[in-house]
């Protein structure tokens, strides 16, 4: 074991584990663009964890927002502290069987969602652990210095201070900006960056889908695609949410080497605010294409229980794991919180 996972840090390569468990009964076979051939060891189901040194749950990405360490400037500003790590020597199981060397932001792929109000001061404590040269550069107004792009940060714990006023309004992608970029970004040095507007938007149940593609042949084809990284996550564990409440998801689509993704929502439609810039939907729709980085935020409310996918409507996505499932619950009898405690 500890072999094979020398030969997959050493060669990030694709390693075909024999059976763990029950979950891998049935094998599955992919053939790639340059006929490679990629075989899991089981299901395309979750992945399990067995000698990966990334522990990523997309349930918790899901809904989890990084404010950072709050303080107040003398001139009563908001100072919003983040401590990003960027490594690139983890393994993932991405589906069983199937390991890819990661690189990460925090551990993770996607790094985590960093979050703030416009005009807060983002203050983002880069250290690099990686091997290579790494930075964040971030889509967003700031000052050319911070913007990650001509200031590499070194490896072995090489430091770097972005400083920045959150804005404009929207949600954004981060990303390394070192070449050869596409490498860099494959790899997973990317995460989101919403900027909340001052008058806050409606409460709503709210949640982050970064929209990725995965590489595992280095051919410049992905074999993979997915929701949060792992390929049809959310379709073995659906998304549960509730009749008549509002659902808002930041959406960001970081796949490369494909020109475009797409998001097909069913038995609904949602309001869609490109780059969530502005406050005013521009569509209602039931389907955006989306280029790389491109973004948004879509809002929607189901007035009936059940299941419902959402999807890539490119069938070779959602067939290659660009899938989910929304599980709406009834919520019209749900009793109120002064029924439940009496009050
Ligand atoms: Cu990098």
């Amino acid at each position: 074991m500890i072999l094979l996972l020398s030969l997959v840090v050493g060669f990030s390569a694709v390693v075909f584990f024999p059976s763990f468990s029950d979950a891998q009964s049935e094998p599955k076979t992919f053939v790639t663009h340059s006929g490679a051939v990629v075989q899991t060891s089981g299901e395309i189901i979750d992945p399990l964890y067995t000698v990966s040194t990334v522990e990523f749950d997309p349930d918790e990405f899901l809904r989890n927002f990084e404010y950072g360490r709050v303080s107040i400037s003398e001139s009563g500003q908001t100072i919003r502290d983040y401590t990003i790590i960027a490594e690139d020597d983890r393994v993932q199981e991405i589906s069983p069987g199937i390991f890819f060397n990661v690189w990460t932001f925090n551990g993770t792929v996607p790094g985590p969602t960093i979050r703030a109000t416009e005009g807060d001061i983002v203050r983002i404590n880069f250290i690099n652990n990686g091997s290579k040269e790494h930075t964040m550069h971030f889509h967003g107004i700031h000052p050319a210095g911070m913007d990650g792009v001509f200031e590499p940060v070194g490896g072995n714990g090489g430091q770097f201070v972005y400083e920045f006023e959150a804005g404009p309004v929207g949600v954004h992608p981060y990303h390394c900006h070192i070449m050869p970029l596409e490498e860099h970004i494959v790899r997973g040095l990317y995460g989101v960056f919403i900027v909340d507007p001052k008058e806050e938007r409606p409460p709503a149940d709210e949640m982050v889908m970064v929209l990725n593609g995965l590489d595992m042949d280095f051919d410049g084809e992905n074999n993979f695609y997915a929701a949060n990284t792992i390929p049809f996550y959310y379709q073995h564990h659906p998304i549960q949410i509730n009749t008549g409440e509002l659902i808002r998801v930041y959406v960001v689509n970081m796949v490369e080497f494909d020109p475009i993704n797409n998001l097909h929502l069913h038995g609904n439609l949602y309001k869609y605010y490109p780059t969530g810039t502005d406050l005013v939907p521009s569509f209602y729709t039931d389907m955006i294409t989306l280029s790389q980085t491109e973004r948004g935020i879509m809002e929607f409310e189901y007035d009936y229980p059940g299941k419902y996918l959402f999807h890539a409507h490119k069938v070779e996505f959602s067939e290659k794991g660009w899938v989910g499932i929304f599980l709406v619950k009834d919520n019209s009898d749900k009793p109120t919180q002064d029924t439940e405690y009496g009050t």
